[in-house]
This record gives structure tokens, sequence and C-alpha cells, in this order.
């Protein structure tokens, strides 16, 4: 999968909602520019103080994010996942990805997708909005899930 065909996607203004971030730890540098995504979407929706959660690493993401959707509005995910030479990385990869996705079924709440799996560390930095990447995923996934959350919340209005 690329980026290519991605929606040039706009961020709502939605300053009353509440949004969390939950960010993995492995791979500091490339979290710490997805963390900046994030949060620099949920600025410019208006979320000044989003909640921000750290956890160990991405397996631990769903748990979290699960917690977080029972009293947010949207919630974005955020992790690197490097390939190694184990399994272990489509372990964690699909136990963090099914479990995000879950966790926006159960709840009926967006969860912005901002896990990276990657082959490398070359990989992840050009996805993390660092100076020089070609992609922001960080950002991508807040927008997604502010522009979700817009979007149930107008037809929440409209249908009642
Ligand atoms: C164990 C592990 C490995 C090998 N690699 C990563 C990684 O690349 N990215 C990441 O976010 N987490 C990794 N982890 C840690 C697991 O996600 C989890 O934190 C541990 O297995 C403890 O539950």
């Amino acid at each position: 999968m690329s980026g290519h065909g991605s929606p040039d996607q706009k961020i709502p203004h939605l300053p009353q909602a509440r949004v969390a971030v939950v960010a993995a730890s492995w791979h500091e540098q490339v979290m710490g520019g997805l963390l900046d995504g994030a949060l620099r979407a949920c600025l410019e929706a208006g979320v000044t103080e989003p909640t921000v959660l750290r956890v160990p690493g991405s397996f631990e993401l769903p748990v979290a994010a699960d917690r977080l959707a029972r009293s947010h509005d949207a919630v974005v995910a955020l992790g690197v996942v490097i390939r190694g030479g184990t399994p272990h990385f489509d372990y964690v990869c699909s136990a963090a990805t099914d479990g995000l996705a879950r966790v926006a079924l159960d709840h009926g709440v967006p969860v912005g997708f901002g896990l990276l799996t990657c082959d490398d560390e070359a990989q992840a930095l050009d996805r993390a909005g660092l100076p020089g990447s070609r992609e922001d995923k960080g950002y991508e996934a807040a927008a997604a899930a502010l522009a979700t959350a817009r979007m149930l919340a107008d037809w929440v209005s409209r249908a009642h």
C-alpha cells in the first residue's frame, strides 16, 4: 500500500471535541514525528488540550484506546513496528490492528490508525512527518479521526 491516492483531508473545526492520542514508545525519533503531527492536526481543529497517553509498545495500544474511547469523541493511535528476523512483527501488527478496529466498532468512536508497519527504520522515518519525510502519518491519522467524528456528529444531529 502506498500513500498515492490519499484524500486531501480537511481538518474540521471541533473545539469542543474530546480527543485522545495514545502513542507507543518504541522507535522514539519516529514516534516524536508522529506525535507532533497528530497534535498539530488537533490544534488546527481547535482542540488545544487533547489527552495524551504513552504506552510501552504497539501491542498495548488497543487496551489504552479502549479505555479512552469510553470518555472521548475521537482517539488517535500511534505506533511504529519494524520488521525483524522473527514472527514477532506479524503478531504485534495484527494484534494492534485488530484490537484498534475492535475498539472503534465496540464504542462507535473513530480511532485514527497511525500505526506504521515498516521493513526498516528508513521507511518509518519517511512517513513520520519529520524534516525530509515524504509523508506525515500522525497528522493524517488525527485528521481522519477528527473528520470521522465530525461526520458522525453531523449525521446524529440531522437524524434526531
Ligand atoms: C517486542 C516488540 C518488538 C520486538 N518490536 C516492537 C516494535 O517494533 N514496535 C513496538 O511498538 N513494539 C515492539 N515490541 C513491544 C510490544 O509492542 C509490546 O510492548 C511487548 O511485547 C510487551 O507487551
